[in-house]
């Protein structure tokens, strides 16, 4: 399944952005960029999506090589977590520089030190104490050296405020899931990073209809609205190709269900449905609009309110 940058519907993320947890970010900018071919600005690591990258474009590893990030005004952050390397696809990722460490200042002048592991995987960090900050300035220290390409790139980064809200923090779990391949992993976690091209795929031979995803809160928790995005919502042209929803029945902790019209469009869309106290809401699908090459049904994105 090939996630490709080529085509991108600008906006098409812009909710899940604004997801609680997650800090809204306004603008980026960097110290220089990769302009050779392809787009590599420093917006490209505030898209919401993991699969286009800032990348720097010094000569040699780009030490030094800054991306900064202004905040929608001043917000406090708990820590960040970060798509480190060029993740159009686990190969460009293992074949350019991934970054190591990073300093990452404040606009208060404080700074932070984490440390990469050099893993195809979304790495978080909780700083040593909340700060409120308008900007955060990450700075690659040291690299993880690629194969073949030698500048360094970061592909997303999410600033994370501290969240009291327990419809933030959830498990998920499904009926099956697709296996990984080099575009990354299909788990029913995905669904839950507000990163629109990281998804969720069943994985059984059918069509989807019948397969599960479960979110589990660990509590007890109002829930009155579903969020979701349908299908391989990636790029038009990927949505096209896979399978996407529209019903399901939700079955929530005392067994109770109500049945859910889910709309076949690529947008962010929100179903409401009589309040209702649970500690876990199981989406089973009920009707499935076919893609055009693959059959397997996909989620980009889904959460309770
Ligand atoms: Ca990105
Ligand atoms: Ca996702």
């Amino acid at each position: 399944m090939k996630i490709s940058t080529l085509v991108l519907l600008s906006g098409l993320f812009a909710s899940s952005q604004a997801f609680a947890g997650i800090a809204k970010v306004s603008k980026a900018e960097a110290s220089s960029t990769y302009t050779e071919e392809g787009n590599y600005n420093a917006s490209r690591v505030m898209d919401g999506k993991q699969g286009t990258s800032w990348v720097e474009g010094e000569d040699g590893s780009g030490l030094g090589s800054w991306v900064e990030l202004t905040l929608d005004g001043e917000q406090t952050l708990s820590g960040i977590r970060v798509w480190g390397g060029d993740w159009y696809s686990e190969e460009y990722w293992s074949r350019a520089n991934r970054p190591k460490d990073l300093e990452i200042t404040f606009s208060d002048g404080s700074t932070e030190k984490v440390t990469l592991e050099d893993a195809f995987k979304p790495q978080v960090f909780t700083f040593s104490k909340p700060v409120k900050t308008t900007t955060v300035k990450i700075k690659i220290k040291s690299v993880h050296a690629g194969s073949t390409w030698f500048d360094t790139g970061i592909s997303e980064v999410q600033l994370l405020t501290p969240t009291k809200n327990p419809l933030d923090t959830f498990t998920a779990s499904a009926s099956s899931e697709a296996p990984a391949d080099g575009d990354g992993s299909y788990v029913a976690r995905n669904v839950g990073d507000a990163i629109g091209d990281s998804l969720w795929c069943e994985g059984s031979e059918g069509d989807g209809t019948g397969e599960w995803i479960q979110l589990d809160y660990g509590k007890s928790v109002d829930v009155s609205s579903m969020t979701l995005i349908n299908g391989m919502a990636s790029t038009f042209p990927l949505w096209m190709k896979g399978n996407r929803a529209t019903g399901a029945t939700l079955t929530f902790s005392d067994g109770s269900t109500h049945d859910v019209t889910i709309a076949n469009s690529i947008k962010p869309q929100t179903i409401t449905f009589p309040k209702t106290t649970t500690s876990s809401v199981k989406v089973t699908f009920t009707g499935v609009a076919k893609g055009k090459e693959y059959n397997d049904l996909c989620l980009a994105e889904l959460r309770f309110d």
